[in-house]
């Protein structure tokens, strides 16, 4: 019988590239925000000063702003487009000039709770409080609070339906030459289409030409929707350190992340739908609530206790996706017409999106729903291998092979003891 964990620890191994890890050989040459993130949190169960290794590296790319990018190219390579040169970005070394969900402080709060010296953590910690205050002062100036995504990028669930409406209205003109490289690493029919691309590059050319200072990138952008799963993602971290400055003694950060943190609280409650049985993001530029089903409609369990009637329904709307799914849990059900289960994030799983989906149904008591994706994914992986993602129809193995956040994941929720409640 194969060691799989013993082959995750080896991909983690293989994909390291001086202290920060690639997410695959080929397809994505650099360091990727919360890609790391996932990996650190992987790192915190057996590795623990890798693991801050893996963020002090991500923070080499940190702007003066606050804001973490999305990707750092420490070392150039010319097998993935859009490389450094597109960006046109000023930090002291190479970045992208957006985001990516704020894992981060979730990774910084697991390394500390396993045993890293506050020397350490100290410096994390104060990295992601000052990503936290960036995300709230230039992705939610209104103070809505939900934080707002200006590139479908920022979300790590790139082509998901969730944009499609916000996406058709942006220009597929573009500045700069569009000369895909994903599609000679992997099959086309899984990778978004070349409209996509155009649309995704049309906004990089936006950003850019605003220097990508972010008060101008706000007014400018024809592309802002204030996303429920970030914003789940961004208090699941905010609790995490908030609880971490308690014990490093920060008490003016503490209430600080207290306050940021009532404020995603206030604005996932409005975003619930108890039409929907989940919640619902916020297109605003035409004002309309995001209509298509999505993972990230159920991310926000993360960070929140549920009253028992909307953990009911969610749960039972879940229950409702996974029907008829060799593999759970599809990112968009198969009932919806932009459902396509091998096409990226289009209805297909993921690992990371289901160690986030465990984490969220665990806290609202959802025992048995938890151990039913997790035994789901843990069996895809042991059978198909550590590919970026499946399709859930059929269990096969998707896009990049040799995944470093599929190994994160594996390492985590093939260990994970969960025990079923007597309520569930
Ligand atoms: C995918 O996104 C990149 C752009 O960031 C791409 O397709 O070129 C997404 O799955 C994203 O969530 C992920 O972080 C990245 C690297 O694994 O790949």
């Amino acid at each position: 019988m194969s060691d799989f964990r013993a082959i995750a620890r080896g991909i983690l191994q293989d994909n390291d590239r001086g202290g920060y890890t690639v997410p695959t050989a080929g397809l994505y040459p650099f360091q990727w925000n919360w890609d790391s993130a996932f990996v650190a949190m992987a790192f915190a169960e057996f590795d623990v000063p890798r693991g801050c290794l893996e963020l002090e590296r991500l923070i080499e790319g940190q702007w003066d702003d606050g804001m973490i990018p999305h990707i750092v190219f420490h070392q150039p390579s010319d097998s993935y487009f859009p490389g450094a040169d597109v960006w046109r970005t000023s930090h002291r070394i190479p970045t992208s000039g957006i985001t990516q969900p704020p894992v981060f402080g979730m990774a910084v709060k697991a390394l500390h709770d396993s045993g890293a010296p506050a020397e350490r953590i100290r410096p994390l910690f104060h990295a992601a409080l000052r990503y936290h205050r960036w995300w709230y002062s230039a992705r939610d100036p209104e103070g809505t609070g939900l934080v707002a995504l200006l590139h479908p990028w920022e979300s790590g669930s790139d082509n998901s339906p969730a944009w499609d409406v916000a996406l058709a209205r942006v220009p597929t003109t573009t500045t700069t030459p569009v000369k895909r490289k994903d599609t000679g690493h992997v099959d086309p029919a899984m990778r978004p289409r070349d409209q996509d691309y155009q649309r995704f590059i049309h906004l990089v050319d936006t950003y850019a030409a605003c220097g990508w200072d972010a008060a101008e990138q706000w007014d400018a952008a024809p592309f802002k929707v204030a996303c429920v799963q970030t914003t789940g993602i961004l208090l699941a971290a905010g609790e995490g350190l908030q609880q971490l400055a308690r014990a490093l003694g920060e008490e003016a950060a503490a209430a600080e992340l207290d306050a940021m943190n009532a404020r995603s609280r206030a604005g996932l409650d409005q975003a619930w739908s108890d039409a929907d049985s989940r919640f619902r993001s916020l297109d605003l530029v035409s004002g309309q609530r995001v209509a298509a089903p999505t993972q990230a409609c159920f991310i926000p369990l993360l960070a929140l206790d549920l009253p028992a009637a909307r953990m009911a329904a969610a749960e039972q709307e879940m229950r409702r996706w996974c029907e008829g799914m060799l593999v759970s849990f599809p990112t968009t059900p198969r009932d919806y017409p932009g459902f396509e289960p091998r096409r990226y994030w289009r209805g297909s799983v993921w690992p990371i999106i289901d160690w986030l989906l465990v984490q969220g149904l665990l806290r609202n008591n959802a025992t048995a729903l938890a151990e039913d994706i997790r035994h789901s994914i843990v069996t895809a992986l042991e059978t198909a291998g550590f590919c970026e993602y499946f399709d859930p129809t059929t269990g096969e193995p998707c896009g990049g092979g040799h995944f470093s956040w599929t190994a994160a994941a594996y390492l985590h929720l093939s260990q994970l003891k969960i025990t079923l409640s007597t309520a569930a």
